[in-house]
């Protein structure tokens, strides 16, 4: 696939914005100036910033417990997001939903979902309402390799593949399921081998490439408009910190650890050295790029720090009780 330079930046730009914040939310944590759980996407970015440079706005996506990289990719507003960690008035959900249940409608982020697997039957639910509006839109569904285990995985694909729903499903295979390597979950060597029980196609990519992935999403997004259904694409990487913060990740091999994060593996460190080889950007372009992340995510932590905390007699609105 041949991008423009444009295109390509805009790929790299998603992506250090992502670790940005991602990374800024782990020192912060580790401050005590966050409460809840956070799972970090730190080492997915290509994901999401493939996937969803090939969506519209109408397009929607439904997300994860690790959901932050898609928001963004998607156009999500940070400073709500960081609001939203800080638990404060000004978040997505007047902070009191936390990491795993920020929404957008308006931009097609139909919600991240702490219910592992959840999401995808949902994504039908979406691309079934897109059909019958008559809109040309998809739906995509980012789920974990462990969540390609569970019932509501194998239900989903089977109903849009028969009802040929405008679904595209993202499995992101991080290498673990908690503290489970899909090789101890699952017999298949690759997860979008299950495509093929479905009758739909299932292609394997590296997770780490952004251009991989937003190619393989390209094909899958094509088909789906066109009416031909749904597809499986699995993108092969790895998390670089623990499940949450605060998993100490012990059962990681140091040695396969170190190998992830090397420069010619890391997402972002490898597409910089492309970029630059290619002769498509130059070092002080990617430094202006990654300057301008720390500004905006420095900005959002300025502003959820400064907004007010929910007023205490709303604590029981939006909420169910
Ligand atoms: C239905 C359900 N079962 C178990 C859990 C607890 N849980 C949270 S995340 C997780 C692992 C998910 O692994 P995977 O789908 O591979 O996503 P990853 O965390 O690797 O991104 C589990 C078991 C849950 N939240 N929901």
């Amino acid at each position: 696939m041949k991008l423009s330079k444009k295109e390509s930046l805009s790929l790299y730009e998603t992506m250090v914005r992502i670790r940005e914040f991602e990374e800024s939310a782990r020192t912060l944590m580790l401050e005590g100036k966050l409460g809840g759980f956070l799972h970090l996407y730190s080492g997915e970015e290509a994901i999401a910033a493939g996937v969803c440079s090939e969506l519209g706005d109408e397009d929607c996506i439904c997300s994860t417990h690790r959901g932050h990289g898609h928001i963004i990719a998607k156009g999500g507003d940070v400073n709500r997001m960081m609001a939203e960690l800080y638990g404060k008035d000004t978040g997505y959900s007047q902070g009191k939903s936390g990491s795993m249940h920020i929404a957008d409608i308006g931009i097609g982020i139909i919600g991240a979902n702490g219910i592992v697997g959840a999401c995808i039957p949902i994504a039908n639910g979406v691309a079934f309402a897109l059909r019958y509006r008559g809109r040309d839109s998809v739906a995509v569904a980012f789920f974990g390799d462990g969540a390609s285990n569970r019932g509501t995985f194998h239900e989903a694909l089977n109903l849009a593949a028969t009802w040929r729903l405008p679904t595209v499903f993202i499995c992101e295979n991080n290498g673990f399921g908690m503290s489970t390597p899909p090789a101890r979950a699952s017999s298949v060597k690759n997860l979008s081998e299950r495509a093929a029980a479905y009758g739909i196609p299932g292609v394997t990519v590296d997770g780490n490439d952004p251009v991989a992935v937003k190619a393989a999403t390209r094909e899958a997004v094509v088909r789906a408009r066109a009416g031909k259904g749904p597809s499986l694409v699995e993108c092969v990487t790895w998390r670089h910190h623990g499940h949450y913060i605060g998993d100490p990740a012990v059962y990681k091999d140091p040695e396969e650890q170190k190998r992830w994060l090397a420069a010619d593996r890391d997402p972002i460190l490898r597409f910089e050295a492309r970029l630059v080889g290619e002769k498509t950007a130059k070092g002080a372009e990617l430094e202006a790029i990654r300057q301008r992340a720390r500004d905006e995510i420095g900005a959002a932590i300025a502003f959820a720090e400064s907004s007010p905390d929910p007023a205490p007699e709303t604590l029981t609105e939006n909420v169910y009780r």
